[in-house]
């Protein structure tokens, strides 16, 4: 029996034609995994890649909530509980007008190897809603949130599965949904994670995913001989994980140049400094404003409709959202002499962006790898709430360093090439092998 990704992409297309971003994440995944494969019959005897293209479970629900006009509003809200060999299904929900079962299955199946590479016990899940965050108000995301886990309480538990955020889900919804299941289980349990600190929550997990990047990246550097210190940066997004991946560059010597929302983009020639960063975190998690805000205020230029793709620098590091790197992208990176791409979103280059910069040996970090701190301290705050403790932050930081630094070793022991390493073979054949293994041994459930 001989594995052709080509023919496996194929009958997956065939079985999800309208689902353009899963079967891209499915191709990326595959197509990586063919040698590993065919020298490790086992797994193909076992169809464990038929196996982890179907997820387990798909939940898909009517979301009723009346806005401050008093007028009915519908949404749609899913969970798709994809893989729970390693653990309980655990991943973010993602509130974005352009959620949809293709957009939650890619997530959702890039987070069961993601989860494994942590280490922790974790399978792999992600939900979300099609809900737009952005022009509502307090009283309307409360409501609607409210109204998503009034029916999402009954698949998730601390021991089944565990949502946390991603894009639109923050602090603020995080909050109301764990209150609103709190009230209909009346149970406090780590049900969710990405809580405040105070009730709950674990230290640096609004941190992890930014700093988990930065941690990353150091790690690759190193290896090539090479450190940030004095590097010039293109970060794009100015949202959770964007945010504190520019705040741990910048206390680590890197100058960033960027930041961007979805109507432009901020190039700042003098660099984004912690004051400058603070500014951005106020505009952006508190008066929830426009990037373009910045460039007004610290005479920054402004590219208005772009994104920061076109700014001379020496790494770039993806934060908004999937294929927001296209081939065209991809190539006026390395034009203007980028050698490193570390990805804090997911998926955000496009298979062609892939393909310029493996042939450009650009050093290049997936996300599955790099943005893998995110949910590795979200494990740690399941583990301090089984316990009812919580740790300093220096110590969840440290974990979160050592979790990190343990990824990029797993990823150069399985890269084919040591001199260059492959990273995105070595996190796909590192993140599948446990999770391939720990199914065979539980029997084909
Ligand atoms: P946020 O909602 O906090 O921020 C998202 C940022 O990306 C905003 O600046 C937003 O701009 C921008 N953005 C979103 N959609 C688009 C789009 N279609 N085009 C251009 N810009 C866009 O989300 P996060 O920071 O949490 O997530 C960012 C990425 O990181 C996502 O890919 C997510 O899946 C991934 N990720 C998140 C983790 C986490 O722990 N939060 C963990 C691992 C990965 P605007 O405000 O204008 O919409
Ligand atoms: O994509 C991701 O890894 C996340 N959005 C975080 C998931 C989590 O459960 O913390």
């Amino acid at each position: 029996m001989k594995f052709s990704s080509k023919q496996f992409v194929a009958s997956v297309k065939e079985k999800n034609s309208y689902e353009p971003e899963f079967i891209q994440a499915v191709e990326e995944f595959v197509g990586s995994l063919e040698d590993f494969l065919n020298k490790n019959p086992v797994y193909l005897e076992n169809k464990i890649l038929e196996r982890l293209v179907e997820p387990e479970r798909v939940i898909i629900f009517r979301v009723p909530w009346v806005d401050d006009k008093g007028e009915t509003q519908i949404n749609r809200g899913f969970r798709v509980q994809f893989n729970s060999t390693l653990g309980p299904y655990k991943g973010g929900l993602r509130f974005h007008p352009t959620v949809n079962l293709s957009v939650l299955k890619f997530l959702g199946f890039e987070q069961i190897f993601k989860n494994s590479l942590t280490g922790l016990p974790l399978g792999g899940g992600k939900g979300g809603s099609d809900f737009d965050p952005h022009d509502k108000s307090d009283a309307e995301v409360m409501r609607f949130t409210q109204s998503f886990m009034t029916e999402l309480y009954r698949h998730i538990g601390a021991d089944t599965d565990i949502p946390a955020g991603d894009i639109g889900v923050g602090a603020r919804e995080i909050g109301y949904m764990f209150g609103q299941y709190k009230r209909l289980k009346n149970e406090f349990t780590g049900v969710l994670t990405g809580k405040g600190v105070l009730w709950g929550g674990s230290n640096i997990r609004s941190e992890a995913t930014g700093y988990g990047l930065v941690y990353f990246v150091e790690q690759m550097l190193r290896h090539s001989g090479e450190e940030i210190k004095g590097k010039t940066v293109l970060v794009s997004g100015s949202g959770n994980v964007a945010q504190y991946a520019v705040e741990k560059a910048i206390q680590l010597g890197a100058k960033v140049l960027t930041m961007s929302d979805s109507e432009g983009t901020i190039y700042d020639k003098d660099g984004i400094t912690e004051e400058k960063l603070d500014y951005i975190k106020n505009l952006k998690n508190v008066r929830r404003g426009r990037i373009k805000d910045y460039a007004e205020k610290y005479s920054a230029e402004y590219l208005e409709g772009k994104n920061p793709w076109s700014v001379k620098a020496d790494i770039a590091l993806p934060c908004a959202t999937q294929n927001e790197i296209s081939k065209a992208d991809a190539q006026a990176l390395v034009d203007n002499g980028i050698f490193l791409v570390g990805e804090g979103a997911n998926m955000p280059s496009s298979l062609e962006a892939v393909d310029i910069f493996r042939s450009n040996k650009i050093i290049f970090a997936p996300g599955k790898a790099s943005n893998a701190g995110g949910v590795a301290v979200s494990g740690l705050e399941m583990s301090q709430n089984s316990m009812r403790l919580q740790w300093t932050r220096e110590e969840v930081d440290d974990n979160l360093q050592k979790i990190m630094k343990e990824i990029h070793a797993k990823a150069v022991e399985y890269s084919k090439d040591k001199d260059r390493i492959d990273y995105i073979t070595g996190a796909n054949i590192a993140g599948f092998k446990r999770v391939a293994d720990s199914m065979i041994a539980q029997g084909l459930v």
